[in-house]
């Protein structure tokens, strides 16, 4: 049955090639032509779509971030000092920065998922902008092997 398939493909295939010689213009023009419109209709489908996400866009102006509470968070083998408390529905920035080794800081939602991620370096310190919406006790875990009890480095607040 799938060979009769593939043969009558084949015979089909064949019979069209058959016909008089084309200009390749002739194909190749309106061919041009379709994927023009395909391409325009494909930008205008992003573009629509990049401006209808611009509201959501994850961070802050230089004046939101400037007028933002800032807290330090440090890493280190194998803790995290950060505040035991942070405001609700508040933008905030977390200044993270490391002592010792890189490590990552990963924050969970009282729901166990991860709302922000930022890596904690030595020397360097960088601000990760979040908004934390959800009332409750936050987990923190280091997302970043930074050495043998890398696994017990954990730590929480509490978000009110
Ligand atoms: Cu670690």
């Amino acid at each position: 049955m799938l060979a009769a398939v593939a043969i009558g493909t084949l015979v089909a295939v064949a019979r069209t090639a058959q016909g008089p010689a084309v200009e390749q213009a002739t194909i190749q023009n309106p061919g041009y032509r379709l994927r023009s419109i395909w391409f325009r209709g494909l930008a205008v489908v992003a573009v629509i779509g990049f401006l209808l996400s611009l509201p959501a866009f994850p961070y802050y102006t230089r004046s939101q971030l400037a007028s933002s509470q800032h807290y330090p968070v440090t890493a280190l083998q194998f803790a995290f000092a950060m505040p035991a408390v942070l405001p609700i529905d508040t933008p905030i920035v977390l200044d993270v920065t490391a002592t010792d080794v890189n490590h990552g800081v990963g924050i969970y939602d009282p729901d166990g998922r991860i709302v922000a991620q930022v890596q904690a370096m030595p020397g360097y310190t960088n601000s990760l902008s979040l908004m934390l919406k959800k009332p409750g006790q936050y987990v923190v875990l280091c997302l970043e092997y930074c050495g043998i009890a890398h696994h017990l480095m954990r730590a929480g607040f509490e978000v009110r």
